[in-house]
């Protein structure tokens, strides 16, 4: 199976790092397409805990090479401190490939997404304040900066002017803060541009070549289907493709070339910042579900909110992303809950409704329509066969399977790498 997308089914934190590298042993590349470094992905090898924001997770693994795709956004200071951290921690991190397509986050996108946000006050989404949302508003408005420019000063130069002529006067005029110095912004970023030479490659042009050649190429997508720009809960949702497609034009591979899509869903579900969350609990259950599944971002450090297994929303996540296989993850946190309800279909205003509403009101108006399955209290984080399972967790299992339209192949029970019962 040479080309394989890892993607988020949910709102996010699903396990997609931990899933990625899992495979990573029989992987070649690990490409992260889309987003930037507003994902954190944990990842936990013999009990140390990495957690990676901008870097693909396949750089833990020896041997692999992780790749930034065109689709992804860069903010070169985070880069630079996350490799530092890395190669401080003994990771190699020589092999990074950057795309020269990627667009870079110059640092006045960051102060606009801040004041955006304040601007917008209850209506605002949420963001983890990044700077992603206008870096990618750049890019489609053909404002933006990207990789090849840092080789081309009197054009990164112009870019910039350009860039900020407009800004500055969104800035001073309606959120009533200082301009930015054009210059001072090129300066900032010519400063990495020695640095990151060495790491710059047409990425399509080598990962076709990676694929001619049979290696083994894995697709890693930041946060997930419910996030996803054209898919998701918008305008709820971050400003790329997090969906199976984004893996093609976030690094420059056609369709016919992928052989798996995997989607990562948690036994539960959560969701980090605002917008609609039809099975999000508010009692003292959704906090039982934060403490036990440690649920506050990889980022920003918030509170997740929680809640439980939307079916729903898996068969709608199966459907736009074509998926092949489901990584259950955290089946460990539910044990010890007396009852597990799964939703299986919304009320829409007295509506019977069984797949994700067309409309944003409509979603907005969804309560979930539950089943019930009993829980189990033995502790499953040492199972390493689906026989160990207790019978009400297999039955859970099943039951999400049936629900959500795809196989479940994989059940995580634990935070570890090793923590991982293979079904298919
Ligand atoms: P943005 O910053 O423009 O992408 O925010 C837009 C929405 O996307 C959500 N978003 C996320 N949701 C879950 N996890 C994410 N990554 C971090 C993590 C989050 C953190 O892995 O824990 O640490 O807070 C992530 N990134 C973006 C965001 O909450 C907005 O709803
Ligand atoms: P990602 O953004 O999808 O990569 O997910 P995050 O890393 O943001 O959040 C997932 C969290 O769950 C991390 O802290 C992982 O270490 C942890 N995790 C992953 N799989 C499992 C599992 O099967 N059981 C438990 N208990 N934790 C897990
Ligand atoms: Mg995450």
């Amino acid at each position: 199976m040479p080309a394989v997308i890892v993607l988020g089914t949910q709102w996010g934190d699903e396990g997609k790092g931990k899933a990625t590298d899992q495979l990573g042993a029989d992987v070649d590349y690990v490409v992260k397409f889309n987003g930037g470094n507003n994902a954190g992905h944990t990842v936990v090898i013999e009990g140390e805990k990495f957690a990676l924001h901008l870097l693909p997770s396949g750089i833990l693994t020896p041997g692999v090479t992780p790749v930034i795709g065109n689709g992804v956004v860069v903010d070169l200071e985070v880069l630079f401190q996350e490799l530092d951290e890395l190669e401080a921690r003994g990771v190699d991190t020589s092999e990074l490939k950057v795309s020269s397509h990627a667009h870079l986050i110059p640092s006045y996108n960051k102060v606009l997404d801040g004041a955006t946000e304040k601007f917008l006050g209850d209506r605002k989404i949420g963001t983890t304040g990044r700077g992603i949302g206008p870096t990618y508003a750049d890019k489609m408005n053909r404002v933006g900066i990207r990789v090849q420019d840092l080789f081309d000063e009197s054009i990164l130069r112009k870019k910039v002017r350009g860039a900020l002529d407009q800004k500055n006067h969104l800035l001073k005029t309606l959120y009533e803060m200082p301009e930015i110095d054009p210059d001072t912004v090129a300066d900032e970023l010519l400063a990495y541009a020695e640095r990151l030479r060495p790491y710059v490659a047409d990425t399509t042009l080598m990962l076709n070549q990676a694929l001619d050649e049979g290696k083994m190429v894995l697709f890693e997508a930041g946060q997930a289907t419910m996030l996803d720009v054209d898919h998701g809960t918008y305008p709820f949702v971050t400003s790329s493709s997090a969906t199976a497609g984004g893996a093609c034009t976030g690094s420059g591979i056609g369709p016919t070339r992928i052989d798996r899509v995997i989607g990562v869903a948690k036994a539960y579900s959560t969701r980090v910042g605002e917008g609609p969350y039809p099975t999000e609990l508010f009692d003292e259950v959704g906090e039982q579900l934060r403490q036990a599944g440690g649920e506050f971002g990889t980022t920003t450090g918030r509170p997740r909110r929680t809640g439980w297994y939307d079916a729903v929303v898996a068969r709608y996540s199966s459907r736009v992303n074509g998926l092949t296989d489901i990584v259950l993850t955290k089946l460990d946190v539910l044990t010890g809950f007396e009852q597990l309800p799964v939703c299986v279909a919304y009320d829409v205003d007295g509506q019977r409704v069984e797949e994700m509403p067309d409309s944003q009101t409509d979603f907005h108006h969804a309560k979930p329509i539950y089943e019930y399955f009993p829980g189990w209290t033995e502790d499953i984080s040492k199972a390493q066969s689906w026989e160990e399972l207790p019978q009400n967790a297999r039955d859970y299992v099943e039951a999400l399977e049936r629900l959500s339209g795809c196989r479940i192949s994989v059940i995580g029970n634990g935070p570890g790498r090793e923590a991982a019962i293979v079904r298919h």
